[in-house]
């Protein structure tokens, strides 16, 4: 039995107090908990460190305590984790240069060669990462078997780099269920927040259940396209329904969230699912993730949509990326602005929360687009008051993705040479960063102002849906907004610099900003 110990590192490790938004985002740790169970399974002791909710210095102690017999180290890392993920990995190898570590998950999956030729590295699993784990333990446990042998795996030899060929993808159907009570304590992840567009907060006890592996789509913005993850395999209904009994009776939950990324694989899946929890008489809510295109006759039709609601289908979160066909094309969305209205229109007429993320700052994207995209939002909104629609985000260009080596060409974007440049690199951009990061945009500055007038613009039709009270101070900037929307009147945009001066002021804990912000009421946090 070896002892293992599987490492989830924060997307936000300079931030003392944990994961930024942690309390908003809550979800259960999938990869980690799939191979966890897994080796759990085979007989070996694992620990799981979700670093994601915990204070840096908490982190760093609870890795030092839990060292001492580890045989293996496994890290996950998903871009954004890496930086914390190279932290921790310096931090085991200063107390003992021993213990090997590995790297898996979408990063090491995309940079094999880069990842493993990190000093405080010494193995990288690229792709699914269960079997080659197992006989890696098994090679560390017995050196009976030659590392040459273990698919999937890269690791240094003799000064040289070496990747063995590809695993083939896992049906997940010969895994054990994901045992939640491998988690520290599963409560933390349980109780959770809904809020919607109308500010409205719902609290809920909610789990994530993963019921597929792999997307078959082509989205060119998306890490999901590479080959390792194309194969599209479901869970067995029985299976699927096992962990909803789980999640209802042993935790007791009222609220599900399907995270597959393609959830929608079939319409007898989705009727299957939805007349299990009405049948057993459970009374919970769910939600997952769709695409805007599956609301036809052959797969979210009405009769599916009527079953799924009073099964207690509460949101569908769907990527709608933009107001532009063109643009869509050039994602190959397979999917048309129609096909978005229309599934917003449906989600409506049953009674389900629609949820819509955009994207701008596409290569090549026009500004006329980026307002197609906006006007589009508002048509949105007006269809479905009580629809989460997020202003439009920053694209990210994820390494491994048709859309980043565009962004390259457009922009002489230098690609980061080593794990530790990747580590470094703004490649997160949030929300509301600053589009001079986007190399390729040729209107940053534009494009700046643009996301904080839409903000604005959004919090008043929020406000006007609810008939809640904005300050005079916010409708002056909102109606002016909406206007230069309208008559795409861009010149003299003195607002948007004069808000962020005024919310870096407001940002001082000072008397005249308390005050300040008392009167003019202004909520400029997401700016
Ligand atoms: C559900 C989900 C979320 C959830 C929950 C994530 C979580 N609990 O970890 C939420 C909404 C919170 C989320 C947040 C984010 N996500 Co997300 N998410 C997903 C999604 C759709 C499914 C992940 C999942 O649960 N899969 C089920 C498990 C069983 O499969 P798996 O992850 O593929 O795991 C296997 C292998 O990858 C590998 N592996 C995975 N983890 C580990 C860990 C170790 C130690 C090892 C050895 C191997 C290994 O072995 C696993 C078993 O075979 C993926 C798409 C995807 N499939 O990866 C995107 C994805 C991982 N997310 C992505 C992104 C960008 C984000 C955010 C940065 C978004 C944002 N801007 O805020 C944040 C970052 C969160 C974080 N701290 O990392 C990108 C990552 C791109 C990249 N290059 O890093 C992906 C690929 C989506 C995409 N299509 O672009 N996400
Ligand atoms: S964005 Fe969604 S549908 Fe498109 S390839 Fe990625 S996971 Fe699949």
């Amino acid at each position: 039995m070896a002892k293992i110990l599987i490492i989830y590192p924060s997307s936000s490790p300079d931030i003392p107090g944990g994961e930024v938004d942690w309390e908003r985002y809550k979800s259960i740790p999938n990869g980690p908990l799939a191979i966890a169970t897994f080796l759990h399974h085979k007989g070996h002791d694992v620990k799981i460190i979700d670093a994601r909710p915990l204070p840096k210095e908490t982190t760093l102690k609870l890795v030092e305590d839990s060292l001492s017999g580890t045989d293996l180290v496994c890290v996950g890392a998903n871009t954004v984790q890496l930086k914390h993920g190279i932290i921790l990995s310096d931090h085991i190898k200063r107390i003992n240069r021993d213990v090997p570590i590995l790297f898996g998950g979408i990063h090491a999956i995309m940079y094999p060669s880069q990842t493993v030729a990190d000093k405080s590295i010494d193995y990288v699993v690229h792709g699914e990462a269960e079997y080659t784990i197992l006989e890696l333990i098994e090679y560390l446990e017995k050196k009976d078997k030659r590392l040459e042998d273990i698919k999937g795996l890269a690791f240094k030899q003799n000064g040289k780099i070496i990747i063995t060929p590809a695993a083939p993808g896992i049906d997940p159907n010969e895994l054990p269920l994901p045992d939640y009570s491998l988690l520290e304590d599963v409560e933390k992840y349980i109780n959770r927040e809904f809020s919607t567009n109308l500010g409205k907060i719902r609290k809920m006890r909610g789990l994530d259940i993963h019921t597929s592996r792999g997307c078959p789509y082509r989205c060119t913005f998306c890490p999901m396209t590479m080959p390792e993850f194309r194969g599209y395999r479901n869970l067995r209904l029985e299976k699927v329904f096992e962990l909803i009994d789980i999640a209802v009776q042993k935790y007791n939950v009222g609220h599900i969230w399907f995270s597959d990324e393609l959830f929608f694989s079939n319409k007898l899946k989705v009727k299957r699912i939805a007349r299990h929890i009405i049948d057993k008489g459970y009374k919970i809510t769910w939600e997952s993730n769709a695409r805007v295109e599956q609301f036809r006759e052959s797969l979210l039709d009405d009769e599916t949509l009527r079953v799924m609601k009073e099964s207690g289908c509460y949101a569908l979160r769907m990527g709608m990326e933009s107001g532009s066909n063109r643009v869509l094309n050039l994602m190959k969305k397979d999917s048309c602005v129609d096909n978005t209205i229309h599934a917003v229109r449906q989600c409506e007429k049953y009674g389900i929360i629609p949820v819509g993320n955009f994207i701008c700052g596409f290569p090549t994207e026009t500004k006329e687009e980026v307002l197609d995209t906006a006007k589009l939002i508002l048509t949105l909104k007006e269809i479905s008051p009580n629809g989460l629609f997020f202003s439009p985000g920053l694209l990210r260009p994820y390494p491994g993705t048709e859309m980043y080596e565009l962004c390259k060409r457009y922009g002489g974007y230098e690609e980061p040479q080593t794990l530790r440049e990747w580590a470094n690199r703004k490649i997160d951009v949030g929300l509301f960063a600053n589009p001079t990061d986007l190399k390729w945009v040729k209107y940053p500055t534009w494009l700046r102002n643009f996301q904080v007038y839409f903000y604005i613009i959004t919090v008043l039709k929020t406000h006007e849906k609810t008939g809640t009270k904005l300050s005079p101070t916010w409708k002056f900037f909102a109606k002016l907004a909406v206007k230069r929307l309208y008559s795409n009147f861009w010149g003299v945009a003195f607002e948007p610099p004069l808000l962020i001066h005024v919310k870096n002021f407001l940002d001082k804990k000072s008397k005249i900003a308390e005050f300040l912000k008392s009167t003019l009421r202004l909520d400029l946090s997401q700016i």
